[in-house]
């Protein structure tokens, strides 16, 4: 989440590539697939859908994996969605020149994973545990997984999709919303039926053009008075969207903040640094939190 904006954008390295690249140090770096798999898809399953079979296997596989929620969106669309037309005509940072996708990827399979209030370990960041978060670390092993699965078993060459747009990252909330997992809120984060705000996403890219599994007819905000505004410490809604610089601002504190929390909370061996990032306006969504 914000923390890997907080505090490892801050250690990112300018070495990039046109499917992504990673930073050398970043731990949460794109996964790619190897020549053996390479080999394998050469003259395998054929890589268009049939009648939606494809989509279906895939999505199947992801939840017996442990998603909470699975879809598929198109790149094409994605290329057309909000977050794409911004970002790529004004990257958030100096060295992202644009948004850097490999031409070769037509699909991608985005994911949910729920964060329920009652699990807020889920979210706390620690530099030293594989992933960041402890959610974050269930859902990389998911995408590993995930990838080797689909070169292996359908012959698509897949990249598990690095954290961060400038590392060729996607925009995961319009995927997801493409993908048919919800919407995208007033609280300017994806609103699911099932879970509401609280999930976190990741996604895959696939050379595999498919159909899409979205979007839904949703819609959770017409008629809400919006607690999720006014609900900020920061007033980051003050204008009626949502504004980044105070969203930052909050989360650079409580990075500041940070605790020195044993291991075994984090399920790692060691004490480490914890940071509890602000999830003030997704708390405050009533949508699906009756129990
Ligand atoms: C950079 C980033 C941040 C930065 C800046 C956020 C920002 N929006 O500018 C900071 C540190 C501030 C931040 C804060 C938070 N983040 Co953050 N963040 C990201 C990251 C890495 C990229 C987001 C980005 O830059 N998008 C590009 C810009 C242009 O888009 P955007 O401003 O986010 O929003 C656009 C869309 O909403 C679009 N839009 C608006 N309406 C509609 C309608 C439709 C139909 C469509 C298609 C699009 C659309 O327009 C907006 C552009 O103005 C994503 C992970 C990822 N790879 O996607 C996580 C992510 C968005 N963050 C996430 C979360 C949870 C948070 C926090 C709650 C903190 C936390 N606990 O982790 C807060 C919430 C702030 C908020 N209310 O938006 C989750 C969201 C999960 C969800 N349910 O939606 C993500 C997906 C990470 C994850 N692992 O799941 N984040
Ligand atoms: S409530 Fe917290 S996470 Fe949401 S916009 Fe405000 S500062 Fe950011
Ligand atoms: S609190 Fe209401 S307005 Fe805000 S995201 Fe949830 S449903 Fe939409």
């Amino acid at each position: 989440m914000l923390l890997t904006h907080n505090r490892l954008l801050h250690i990112r390295s300018s070495k990039k590539t046109r499917s992504g690249g990673g930073c050398g140090r970043c731990a949460d770096q794109p996964e790619r697939e190897t020549d053996v798999l390479k080999r394998k898809r050469k003259g395998s399953i054929p890589m268009e859908s049939h009648s939606n079979k494809l989509e279906k296997t895939i999505v199947e596989k992801a939840k017996e994996l442990g998603a909470s929620l699975v879809g598929i969106a198109s790149i094409a669309d994605l290329k057309a969605s909000v977050s794409y037309k911004i970002y790529d005509q004004k990257p958030f940072y100096e060295e992202c020149k644009a948004v850097e996708w490999d031409e070769a990827h037509k699909s991608v399979l985005v994911w949910a994973l729920v964060h329920p209030a009652s699990e807020p370990v889920l979210d706390w960041w620690s530099m030293k545990v594989p992933g960041f978060t402890p959610g974050n670390r269930v859902m990389r092993m998911q995408s590993r997984k995930l990838r080797i699965w689909l070169g292996e078993e359908l012959g698509i060459n897949a990249l598990s999709l690095p954290y961060q747009i400038e590392y060729g990252g996607a925009f995961l909330k319009d995927s997801a919303h493409l993908a048919g997992l919800g919407v995208i809120g007033k609280n300017n984060l994806l609103v699911t039926p099932e879970y509401g705000t609280r999930v976190r996403l990741r996604g895959i890219f696939m050379e595999a053009e498919l159909e899409p599994t979205g979007p839904i007819d949703f819609d959770p905000c017409t008629g809400c008075d919006m607690p999720c505004h006014r609900a900020c410490p920061r007033g980051a809604f003050r204008s009626g969207t949502f504004e980044r610089p105070f969203c930052k601002e909050e989360n650079d504190q409580r990075e500041a903040d940070f605790q020195i929390l044993d291991g075994s909370i984090m399920g790692i061996e060691e004490a480490s640094e914890v940071v509890k990032p602000c999830r003030t306006c997704e708390f405050a969504c009533p949508v699906a939190q009756r129990n």
